[in-house]
């Protein structure tokens, strides 16, 4: 199995509730390092920058709004299989359909504010990990 990288990020719903350490271990108990990580407060035109694949959609404002609304901790997570790994341990995007034990399922509160983000893919994973971080902020 192939040792991957993928971006994670800890939502500011998560943040607020005081669950970057519990979100944390979760990752880390499935096996995955965190090889990077800071606390941003993004503006909205990182939030836009970041999520702009998704500028078409019906829900892009309130996503843009809802991630601009406090802080967010920005992680690069390394492990085997590490971008599947880490959506299996997030769970389905609603947190009504995701599985038991998984990190939406434990600590989301809607589909909107649903605590965590993951890379779909690796081309995604490479492109969003370097919107946020330098190679010398990655020490894997
Ligand atoms: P993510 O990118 O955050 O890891 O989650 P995902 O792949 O499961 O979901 P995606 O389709 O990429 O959507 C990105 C984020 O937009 C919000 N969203 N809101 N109100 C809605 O119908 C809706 N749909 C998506 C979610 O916060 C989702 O994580
Ligand atoms: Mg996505």
């Amino acid at each position: 199995m192939a040792i991957e990288r993928t971006f994670s990020m800890i939502k500011p719903d998560a943040t607020r509730r005081n669950l970057t350490g519990a979100i944390t271990k979760m990752l880390e108990d499935a096996g995955l390092q965190v090889i990077a990580s800071r606390r941003v407060w993004m503006s909205r035109r990182e939030a836009e920058g970041f999520y702009a694949v998704h500028k078409d959609r019906p829900f892009f404002g309130e996503l843009v709004e809802s991630m601009s609304a406090g802080p967010t901790v920005i992680q690069v997570l390394q492990g085997e299989n590490a971008i599947a790994k880490n959506r299996e341990i997030m769970g389905a995007t609603n947190p009504t359909q995701a599985a038991e034990g998984t990190i939406r399922k434990t600590h989301a509160l809607s589909i909107g504010e649903n605590s965590v983000h993951g890379s779909d893919a690796p081309e995604t994973a490479a492109v969003e990990i370097a919107y946020w971080f330098s190679e010398t902020e990655i020490v894997g």
